[in-house]
């Protein structure tokens, strides 16, 4: 398959994040793709193709438009207050205060605009953010002109970043980009299987009152891995949306086994809702060695992962969301998509 990648993820680097107590480099870093990169030529998966122009019209459709418009400001607006370091935000609008006065200071637009510290700016952010964009869209493009199955090989990833706010390394989601492109393109219903160890938190809330999006997600379980406050069992959807909506949250801990059983139950979930096209939110932070996650899949696993989705029988767009083990990502993520291939 091809994959679409562009070198502009690099400019988004050099940023660290607070863990107990103290700012430690960022996991989510530019290695992670040129590990990526460099594997896929290794195995000789396919092309690597640059993205098209895009516009930001589909984004429009999924995210606030201040919230779109904040976004390439932000370096901008900090520099503008003599800052040189990462930009990060430190208070958030939590119930019982207030939202409907919108701050003017950066640092409090900052905060108005996430849920938590992960997503932080750096000079060449939004240049990552918006080439991330651009690669998901043109995967998807692949796909609806006729590929069995495209890689959007983008950072920053995407998944947590909802309709009006950022987070966990995530500013648009990328993923949910793929799947309304799918849309555009003429599918009738598209499923977005998100296998990230992470809850897909902001797929989740843009697609959770539609009927046209099926979003289901295998991840840590909330009461005690990240994002925490979305991802329960009992997240159906709602209005038009009721019943698109899946969650298959499992204990810290989960091996291949019980994980393979998810698998399992996500697939047939997908397939009971005979959509026309999947968008695979692909996270390998389920790998036994991640760094800051607790699942227990090894390197082995992961084309065992590939060949199951591969049995759908899908048009699929694999987008690239998190993991965090650098020096197994490469082997981790094109083994899932060498094994879709078999
Ligand atoms: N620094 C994705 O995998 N963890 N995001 C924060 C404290 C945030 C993961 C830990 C994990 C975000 C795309
Ligand atoms: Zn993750």
């Amino acid at each position: 398959m091809k994959t679409v990648y562009s070198e502009a993820h690099r400019g988004h680097s050099g940023h660290g994040e607070l863990v107990a107590g103290a700012i430690v480099p960022g996991f989510e870093k530019p290695e992670r793709a040129e590990i990526i990169r460099a594997r896929i030529d290794e195995v000789d998966l396919g092309p690597v193709v640059p993205p098209a122009a895009q516009t930001l019209a589909t984004a429009h459709k999924l995210h606030d438009a201040a919230y779109l418009a904040f976004l390439p400001q932000v370096w901008a607006l900090w520099r503008a207050e003599g800052r040189h370091g990462p930009a990060m935000p430190f208070a958030w609008p939590v119930p019982g205060l207030r939202r409907d006065v919108e701050p003017e200071r950066i640092d409090a637009r900052l905060g108005f605009h996430s849920f938590d510290g992960g997503a932080s700016f750096v000079a060449g952010t939004w240049t990552a953010i918006r080439a991330a964009h651009d690669v998901a869209l043109t995967a998807a493009d692949l796909v609806a002109d006729g590929a069995p199955a495209a890689f959007a090989l983008g950072r920053p990833p995407g998944h947590h970043a909802g309709a009006r706010f950022m987070g966990g390394y995530c500013y648009i989601n990328n993923a949910a980009l793929a799947a309304e492109r799918l849309r555009e393109r003429g599918a009738a219903r598209v499923a977005v299987l998100d296998i990230d160890y992470h809850h897909g938190n902001g797929t989740q809330d843009i697609f959770y009152a539609r009927d046209d999006v099926v979003f289901v997600s295998i991840h840590g379980d909330p009461k005690t891995e990240f994002p925490f406050f979305l991802g329960h069992a009992d997240e159906t959807g709602t209005g038009a949306g009721a019943g698109f909506t899946r969650n298959l949250p499992l204990p810290a801990g989960t091996g291949w086994e019980a994980w393979a059983d998810a698998l399992d139950a996500a697939c047939d979930e997908v397939a009971r809702h005979r959509p026309d096209a999947l968008v695979v939110s692909l996270g390998v932070d389920t790998f036994a060695g991640d760094p800051i996650s607790r699942f227990r899949l090894d390197s082995a696993h992961f084309p065992r992962i590939g060949r199951r989705l591969a049995r759908l029988g899908l048009p699929t767009v694999f987008v690239m969301e998190g993991g965090y083990a650098v020096e197994a990502i490469g082997v981790n993520a094109v083994g899932v998509l060498a094994g879709f291939e078999e």
